[in-house]
């Protein structure tokens, strides 16, 4: 089955899903490649001809309710256990890949559980884990081609790490010890870096660019979804923009990377633009400012921990197959470990740049303004130098 199939697939089977009347189906669904309208081909005894409405009469005197739509169907291979549930959909990926990420989605766990202890030491000032959402990372980053960008956001480290940037990506990491801002003067030599040249034209998050992947977590700090939107989500709002959506098990990672596959494809092959919606779980607090304790229930949280977790799913996929073992995993985990101490070990010796880059890297010719403060900054640290680590720090 092509990716343009399993995408067209998914939205076929959502007539089922939707309880409410045609016009309410017609006006969420996308339009998919293939579906070209032509209004002036049509009666306007047949359907409304109205510019602006894409929908079919009704006799029916009906407020569209909320609570009778069932919304977009999300998009799923695997059942909540890992097991297949339509082959048709198996990815049939080689051993060799699915052996990649797996280990590229339990590295990024490792470096949550060493950079998150790290930072409880004090050895880094800041740190956002991304537990709960390694699918969406590898399942989309394991889709993409060498030569296409991404654009990711502070929780979608694994897109780095599923390449070769895993070190450039923990040494972003590992400058955000003593200040949290320091990771933005960073960007130019690392983050961007990463950011930037990890591939080279332009998908996911934030992305206004032609595929955008968007990860529903649940959560925006404390503020849970029910209280960020009354609709169907953010896949109910691509439509509304004209453009084709999907909503994926962004616990599954194989859907995932079915649907990054598809929606690259038609971002490519149709230039134009792809929203993928991964409804996930944000298993960990939002950073580590944060205690999620105060906004939601223990309970809540050791459910997405224990269900459905998507490196969980994975493995038993994997072990299915007889491409893992709980011998293999327990050497891969000491082998990982041992991986990531040394690059934040190696990343902590590292000099940290000069200061000042957090005021230069932005304009091309600093501002009177930026540059007062700059002045006003040099002028506090060399008078509390003892006060700071400015040994650590390139320029001095
Ligand atoms: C313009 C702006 N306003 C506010 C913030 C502060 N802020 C940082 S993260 C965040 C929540 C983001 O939530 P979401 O997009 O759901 O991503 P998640 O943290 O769940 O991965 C906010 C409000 C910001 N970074 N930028």
């Amino acid at each position: 089955m092509s990716c343009l199939q399993v995408l067209r697939q998914a939205y076929s089977g959502s007539s089922g899903a939707l309880r409410c009347c045609a016009a309410l189906t017609c006006s969420l669904l996308p339009q998919l490649p293939t579906h070209k309208r032509n209004a002036s081909s049509r009666s306007s005894e047949d359907r409304p001809n109205f510019p602006g409405s894409k929908s079919s009469w009704t006799e029916k005197l009906e407020f569209v309710q909320p609570d009778l739509y069932d919304g977009i169907p999300v998009y799923r291979v695997m059942d909540t256990k890992g097991k297949i549930i339509s082959p048709d959909h198996d990815p049939q990926l080689p051993k060799e890949m699915l052996v990649k990420m797996y280990e590229k989605m339990t590295t990024l766990n490792m470096m949550d559980r060493i950079l998150y202890e790290s930072q409880r030491q004090g050895r880094i000032s800041f740190y956002m884990t991304s537990y709960g959402e390694e699918g969406t990372h590898i399942g989309s980053a394991a889709a993409l081609e060498e030569k296409d960008w991404i654009y990711g956001q502070y929780r979608e480290a694994g897109m780095w790490v599923y390449d070769q940037y895993r070190e450039a990506g923990l040494w972003v990491y590992g400058q955000y010890r003593e200040a949290g801002l320091w990771v933005y003067g960073q960007y130019r030599e690392a983050g961007l870096w990463v950011y930037g040249q990890y591939r080279e034209a332009g998908l996911w998050v934030y992305g206004q660019y032609r595929e955008a992947g968007l990860r529903n977590n649940g959560y925006a700090i404390s503020t849970p979804t029910h209280e960020q939107y009354r609709g169907d989500g953010v896949a109910a709002r691509g439509p509304s923009y004209g453009i084709a959506t999907i909503r994926v098990d962004g616990n599954d990672v194989l859907a995932v990377y079915n649907v990054t596959k598809a929606a690259r494809q038609i971002a490519v092959q149709e230039n134009r633009p792809v929203l993928i919606e991964a409804m996930t779980y944000r298993i960990g607090h939002h950073s580590t400012s944060d205690d999620s304790s105060a906004y939601r229930s223990v309970d809540e949280v050791r459910h997405w921990d224990s269900t459905q977790h998507p490196i969980a799913r994975l493995r038993t996929y994997m072990a299915d197959r007889g491409y893992w073992d709980d011998a293999r995993d327990k050497r891969w985990k000491e082998d990982c470990q041992k991986q990531v101490m040394q690059a934040f070990a190696a990343a902590e010796r590292r000099v940290k740049p000069d200061w000042r880059e957090l005021f230069s890297d932005v304009y091309a010719d600093m501002p009177a303004s930026l540059r007062a403060q700059m002045e006003e900054m040099e002028r506090h640290v060399k008078e509390y130098e003892d006060c700071y680590p400015t040994t650590k720090f390139s320029g001095h």
